[in-house]
């Protein structure tokens, strides 16, 4: 753990330093940041955080905008999380310092899950650096469930890899696993949000619905144009190079998170909300460094803490403009 005078960004860190930085971000901007301590439990009894940032103004109640962020739902993709860190200190430090951090945290809420996966990012840290799934004992020798597989929209546990010992076991029945229905659960309970991305490593790709199958969402050129627009702004501030994609056209996987936001979830938020229509939000997988054909391509999931800053740079102009344009929607 290091104080609050160090580099926080010099280091990745556990499962523990992350809650309590989550708490001490709420203790250091009490008016901007809410700590949710817990929004459900993992197989091994541990906490999943969650992260409200906003600001007074605007609209403070219902019609409020959100934008949800999470990470670390693959346990072998530190920079992940470090990267969601990033991004909520750039919030909280920008607020009242640059204008349109200003204006936008006065309109929309931030809603932030660090750690999706407790139980798989604390085993690698002590048993296994490249373990991807969650522990679930799965009572025939093997552990875990691929949570990125478990989600109800289009979930299969037909075709390849589907057995227990598979990286990308779906798991026993769609959303089996304690860890998607928390999110399910706080998501449904979110009204409002805009935009929904989902952080991983690695390859430097942005990456929209659907993964289950060639059938385009229905925002599909609307979710083209944000994600070329965002590379594209990218590549010219910053030189990185990343790619927008069709999920499905990187491979085929169900069972994944921006499916079910983009596709049952949506069509679940409709169904119970009282009021007709509610927004739609654009949804994407980011995919962070290292890209293969560069210098830290072979690092993959282990990429070297010198880059967490890097990353974070890259990455924070696009979710904010993300966020912006989840506004005018
Ligand atoms: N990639 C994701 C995975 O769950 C993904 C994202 C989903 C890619 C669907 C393509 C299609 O496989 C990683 N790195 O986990
Ligand atoms: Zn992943």
């Amino acid at each position: 753990r290091l104080a609050q005078t160090d580099d926080w960004f010099a280091e990745y860190h556990t499962y523990d330093d992350i809650v309590w930085w989550s708490g001490d971000l709420a203790a250091r901007f009490p008016h901007l940041v809410r700590f949710v301590p817990s929004i459900g439990r993992t197989h091994e009894g541990r906490d999943i955080p969650m992260l409200r940032i906003t600001a007074p103004g605007g609209d403070g109640g219902k019609e409020r905008k959100r934008v949800w962020l999470q990470s670390l739902q693959h346990a072998r993709e530190w920079i992940s999380g470090s990267t969601l860190q990033y991004i909520a200190e750039k919030l909280v430090g920008g607020y009242g310092k640059h204008s349109r951090v200003t204006r936008l945290l006065k309109q929309v809420e931030f809603v932030l899950v660090p750690v999706v996966n407790p139980d798989g990012y604390t085993y690698t840290w002590t048993t296994d650096r490249l373990w991807r799934k969650n522990r679930r004992d799965n009572g025939d020798g093997t552990f875990g469930v691929d949570l990125n597989r478990n989600w109800p929209d289009h979930w299969s546990s037909k075709g390849l890899w589907t057995q227990s010992s598979s990286v990308i076991y779906p798991g026993p029945s769609a959303a089996s696993e304690p860890e998607v229905q928390a999110l399910m659960q706080a998501y449904l309970k979110t009204p409002n949000v805009v935009a929904v991305v989902d952080i991983h490593s690695y390859s430097q790709l942005l990456l929209r619905p659907f993964g289950w199958g060639r059938t385009l969402d229905a925002g599909e050129r609307q979710y083209r144009e944000v994600a070329d627009q965002l590379v594209k702004d990218l590549a010219l501030a910053r030189g990185s190079r990343y790619t927008s994609e069709h999920a499905v056209d990187l491979y085929q996987a169900k069972g994944i998170a921006i499916d079910w936001w983009a596709g049952a979830g949506q069509q679940k938020r409709q169904a119970d909300s009282a009021r007709a229509g509610s927004t739609r939000p654009y949804a994407f997988t980011l995919e962070l460094s290292p890209k293969d054909d560069e210098e830290l391509g072979d690092s993959g999931f282990v990429l070297p803490p010198s880059a967490i800053r890097k990353v974070g740079e890259d990455v924070w102009p696009m979710i904010l403009h993300l966020a912006e344009i989840g506004l005018t929607q």
